[in-house]
C-alpha cells in the first residue's frame, strides 16, 4: 500500500514536468520585457513556422512603477497586485496573444512572482502599473487584498528582516530577498490568492508557469499550491493535462538548500549547465568541447527529466542573479550562436532560447552602471 501511495505521487508530479510542446516541438523561447501585441505576431509570423514550442513571458501582473533609475526592468518582479495589466498591456491584449499563440501550436508559459510583492521601500501611492493604490510602508495591497498579516516578518529571525546568510534555510525562506516584502505562503488564505491567480491565467489557455525564487519558498506550500491548479484548457491540450511548472532555484552547490528538495514538484532551472557550457565555449581552464561526450547528468547536473536549461538567462545576461563571467551572451554573438546550436542539438533537459533587447553597456569597475535598463517600448 505504502508502495503504491509513492509511485501515485510520484506520478503525480512527473506530470507538472511535461511542456505539453506540440506538433513535436520542443524548445522554448524567452520573450523577456516583449509586449503582448508583439509576442501574438511574433507567434504566427515567426515562432510557428520555425517549430518553437513555447513562449516565457514577463511577469503579466500588476506591478510597481520605479523612476529612479527610470522604469528598470526589474520593476516587474515588485507586484502590487494580480490585476493583469503591466508593461506588457492589458489584459484584453494578453488574452488576444494567448488565444492567437495557442491556434499556431505556441505554447504559451507565465512567469509567476508569488514569493514576494514590492520592496519594503517601495513606498506609498499609485505608482503601479494599473494605478491601483497601495502602501509598502504599512504592507497595505488593498486591490489583491493583502494587508500587513499576510507577509512573514514574525517568522523571519534576521535584525534587518533581509535575508543575510544562505547558510541559514529558514532565513532564506522566511526572511525578504532584497528588502522584498515576503508573503505568508504557509497561510491558507495567501495560498487562495494565488491559486486564483494563477488559475485564472489556466482557464485563458496558458500551458504552465517559470516559478520565480523557488529557493525561497517553502516546498510544502508550492506543493499545496501546485495541487490546486486546474487543468489546462480543452480548447487547446488534451483532458487531463496538467500545467507544466519549472522552477528558478540556483544551485550551484554548497548551500543548505539543494534544487533536489523541488524536483518532485516540476522542472527545476539548471544554472551549472550555462556556467559550465560557457566555460567550455571560451576555452577556460582548458576545457575542450570533446570532454563533453559526458553532457548532461555526467557533469554533475541533475537527472534529465528534472531540468529546464538556457545558456543564459534575463538575470545572468546582465550580472544579476548567477552564473559568473564565465556565462555566455548576445555581447558574444559568436559564441553564444555555437552555445545554443550545442544546446538545441544536445538531448538534455527542456532547453529554453534568450531573446530580449540591447542596451548601452557603461561598466565601471567591473560593474555595468546600466543593468538597470528596461526594453525599447514606450510604456
Ligand atoms: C536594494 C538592496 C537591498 C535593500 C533595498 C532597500 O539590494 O539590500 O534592502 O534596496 O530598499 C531590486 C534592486 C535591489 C533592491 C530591490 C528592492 O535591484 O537593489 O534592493 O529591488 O527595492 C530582480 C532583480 C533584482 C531586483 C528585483 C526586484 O534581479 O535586482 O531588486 O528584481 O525588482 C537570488 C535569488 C533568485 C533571484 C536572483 C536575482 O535566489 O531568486 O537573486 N532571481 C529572481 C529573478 C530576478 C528577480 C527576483 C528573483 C526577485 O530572476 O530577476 O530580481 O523577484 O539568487
Ligand atoms: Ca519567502
Amino acid at each position: 500500500m505504502k508502495w503504491f501511495i509513492l509511485v501515485a505521487l510520484f506520478g503525480l508530479g512527473l506530470a507538472q514536468h511535461n511542456p505539453h510542446t506540440r506538433h513535436g516541438r520542443t524548445s522554448i523561447v524567452h520573450l523577456f520585457e516583449w509586449r503582448w501585441a508583439d509576442i501574438a505576431a511574433e507567434c504566427e509570423r515567426f515562432l510557428a513556422p520555425n517549430g518553437f514550442g513555447g513562449v516565457q513571458i514577463s511577469p503579466p501582473n500588476e506591478h510597481i512603477v520605479l523612476n529612479n533609475p527610470w522604469r528598470p526592468w526589474w520593476q516587474r518582479y515588485q507586484p502590487i497586485s494580480y490585476n493583469l495589466c503591466s508593461r506588457s498591456g492589458s489584459e484584453d491584449e494578453l488574452r488576444d496573444m494567448i488565444t492567437r499563440c495557442n491556434n499556431v501550436g505556441v505554447n504559451i508559459y507565465v512567469d509567476a512572482v508569488i514569493n514576494h510583492m514590492c520592496g519594503a521601500g517601495g513606498g506609498e501611492g499609485t505608482h503601479s502599473s494599473c494605478g491601483s493604490w497601495f502602501s509598502a510602508g504599512r504592507k497595505d495591497f488593498p486591490s489583491v487584498p493583502y494587508s500587513h498579516l499576510d507577509f512573514n516578518d514574525n517568522k523571519c529571525k534576521t535584525g534587518s528582516g533581509n535575508i543575510e546568510n544562505y547558510g541559514d534555510a529558514n532565513q532564506v525562506r522566511d526572511c525578504r530577498l532584497v528588502s522584498l516584502l515576503d508573503l505568508a505562503l504557509e497561510k491558507e488564505y495567501v495560498r487562495g490568492k494565488v491559486v486564483d491567480f494563477m488559475n485564472k491565467l489556466i482557464d485563458m489557455g496558458v500551458a504552465g508557469f517559470r516559478v520565480d525564487a523557488c529557493k525561497h519558498m517553502w516546498p510544502g506550500d508550492l506543493s499545496a499550491v501546485y495541487g490546486r491548479l486546474h487543468n489546462l484548457n480543452t480548447k487547446w491540450f488534451s483532458g487531463g493535462s496538467r500545467p507544466f511548472i519549472f522552477q528558478e532555484v540556483i544551485d550551484l552547490g554548497g548551500e543548505p538548500i539543494s534544487s533536489r528538495e523541488y524536483f518532485h514538484l516540476g522542472r527545476v532551472t539548471e544554472f551549472k549547465y550555462g556556467a559550465k557550457l560557457g566555460t567550455v565555449f571560451r576555452k577556460w581552464n582548458n576545457e575542450k568541447l570533446h570532454y563533453t561526450k559526458s553532457w548532461g547528468e555526467g557533469w554533475g547536473f541533475m537527472p534529465n527529466g528534472n531540468a529546464l536549461v538556457f545558456v543564459d538567462n534575463h538575470d545572468n545576461q546582465r550580472g544579476h542573479g548567477a552564473g559568473g563571467a564565465s556565462i555566455v551572451t548576445f555581447w558574444d554573438s559568436r559564441l553564444h550562436k555555437m552555445a545554443v546550436a550545442y544546446m538545441l542539438a544536445h538531448p538534455y533537459g527542456v532547453t529554453r532560447v534568450m531573446s530580449s533587447f540591447r542596451w548601452n553597456r557603461h561598466i565601471v569597475n567591473g560593474k555595468d552602471q546600466n543593468d538597470w535598463m528596461g526594453p525599447p517600448s514606450q510604456r
